[in-house]
């Protein structure tokens, strides 16, 4: 092992020789200011000001990095920094990002584009920045020890490289990944089309966001880095239900939503009420004869998917990973199911001893979501959120997509709930229930290979706990 990172190390220093010479003229230069955010609510589209013309995207509770043009350059300033992002009202989390928050800002830029990017690193540690999906020179890859040495803290690097294909890409270090990804360092980048494309639609929406997870302990502000499949907060742009804003449209829109994955695992990202096709990956536009209707898209780790839609049903339409441990939060993964189990004279003996005792989950773990139960500080329950019709019992990956007829074209607020008009609402039935038919119980004795009586055996399974246990 110790090995294996020397010759890391020694590729490392001797890379960087070269990597510096070639930058240094521009890195003279006067730094672009470094913009910081510090909302985690989702910005409105920003506009361009200068630069050749192009529809911004809406990046899910985050935003763009403005650009200053310098002689025909577009010039970004990114700061690699501790931040604190809330990722949901009522949990804060320590996290590494860029310029106020986890993840970065979105960069948009413009097919064509000569793109400078400088890369400012106020972390601890050593860090690097590359650019995933993009056409670029090998040096510009952001890979530390292979293509670059690493960027030391207090210093600052360039990157400069023509935004050659349009599409969607993200950005991530490419040093101590393990730790810097698992800390929040990531950030979506957008390469508009200069013309009309092909295989590129024009669209009235056009949302951003990346998977990321992490595993904080309920109380804790900071991941366990060396979590490999066991996270607990499972996020769309650092956020979880009920932090994550929804996507609120007009009807008949046509809306293109970019989602990337940096977590470690596949991510079913599923949709009600539509059909979506995947128009486009990190590898470019879907040609449109290779599309098919999906209502769920598997996005793998590395991935990236544009999913688009005409937005024609009206209502409040959820839109969530499909994967059930994904949308909860944090606090009672490691629960064994109590379904079925009567705990009442254990509940009664208990209680002599601990009077504030209360048992759970013996119908389900619906009560976990209506449960008023003390928490840590810096915690949500692990399915919470109310809904017009009472707790929606979510968390994690999961918001809605607000289809409105009124909803005014780049007018992005919260509509509020859906009315749904009289008589389309699912009601209780009020009339009375009769038995079903069965079948008596010696039916099958005339069948001439009847298989002998079983007994009856009730398995109670209980999965192992701490780990790997979902
Ligand atoms: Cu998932």
């Amino acid at each position: 092992m110790n090995s294996r990172r020397d010759f890391f190390k020694f590729a490392g220093i001797a890379g960087g020789a070269l990597a510096a010479t070639a930058v240094s003229k521009v890195a003279l230069a006067a730094l672009p200011e470094a913009v910081s955010q510090s909302s985690p609510d989702t910005m409105p589209p920003l506009q361009p000001k200068n630069g050749r013309p192009y529809n911004p995207v809406v990046t899910l509770n985050g935003w763009t990095l403005p650009w200053r043009m310098n002689n025909g350059v577009k010039e970004f300033h990114l700061v690699a920094e501790p931040v604190v992002r809330e990722m949901a009202p009522g949990m804060k989390a320590h996290l590494w990002g860029y310029n106020g928050q986890s993840p970065g800002p979105t960069i948009e830029v413009v097919e064509g584009d000569r793109v400078r990017i400088f890369v400012t690193n106020r972390l601890p540690e050593h860090t690097s920045m590359h650019w995933h999906g993009q056409r670029l020179p090998n040096g510009m890859d952001g890979v530390s020890g292979l293509t670059q040495p690493s960027i030391q803290p207090g210093k600052t690097f360039v990157y400069e490289f023509v935004a050659r294909r349009p599409g969607t890409f993200m950005y991530h270090p490419h040093a101590d990944e393990m730790t810097q990804m698992a800390m929040g360092m990531m950030g979506s980048w957008v390469t508009h089309p200069k013309n009309k494309h092909p295989q590129i639609d024009e669209v009235d929406r056009d949302f951003i966001f990346l998977l990321n997870a992490y595993d904080i302990e309920p109380g804790a502000f900071k991941p366990n880095i060396m979590t490999m499949t066991d996270f607990n907060l499972w996020s769309w742009n650092s956020r979880i239900f009920p932090g994550i804003d929804t996507l609120n449209v007009r009807k008949n829109d046509r809306v293109r939503i970019r989602v990337g994955n940096l977590t470690m695992t596949n991510h079913p990202i599923h949709i009600h009420g539509h059909e979506f096709t995947v128009t486009g990956t990190d590898g470019g536009p879907v040609p449109r004869t290779a599309r098919w209707p999906e209502v769920t898209t598997d996005i793998a780790v590395g991935q990236m998917r544009q999913l688009e839609f005409i937005a024609d049903e009206e209502g409040d339409w959820s839109f969530h990973c499909h994967k059930s441990h994904h949308t909860m939060n944090a606090m009672g993964h490691n629960v064994p199911s109590m379904i079925g189990v009567d705990h009442k004279d254990v509940a009664e003996k208990i209680n002599k001893l601990i009077p504030a005792y209360m048992t759970m989950g013996d119908k389900g773990m619906a009560d976990m979501g209506a449960m008023e139960m003390p928490l840590p500080d810096n915690t949500i329950p692990m399915m919470t959120g109310e809904g017009p019709f009472g707790g929606l019992e979510m968390g994690g990956m999961f918001s809605v997509v607000k289809v409105r007829k009124d909803q005014k074209p780049g007018d992005y607020k919260d509509p509020g709930w859906y009315q749904h008009p009289k008589g389309t609402v699912a009601y209780e039935y009020a009339g009375s229930v009769a038995d079903a038919p069965r079948q008596p119980a010696d039916a099958h004795a005339g069948m001439k290979h009847a298989a002998p009586a079983t007994p009856e055996v009730e398995v109670q399974v209980r999965k192992p706990q701490g780990h790997g246990g979902h």
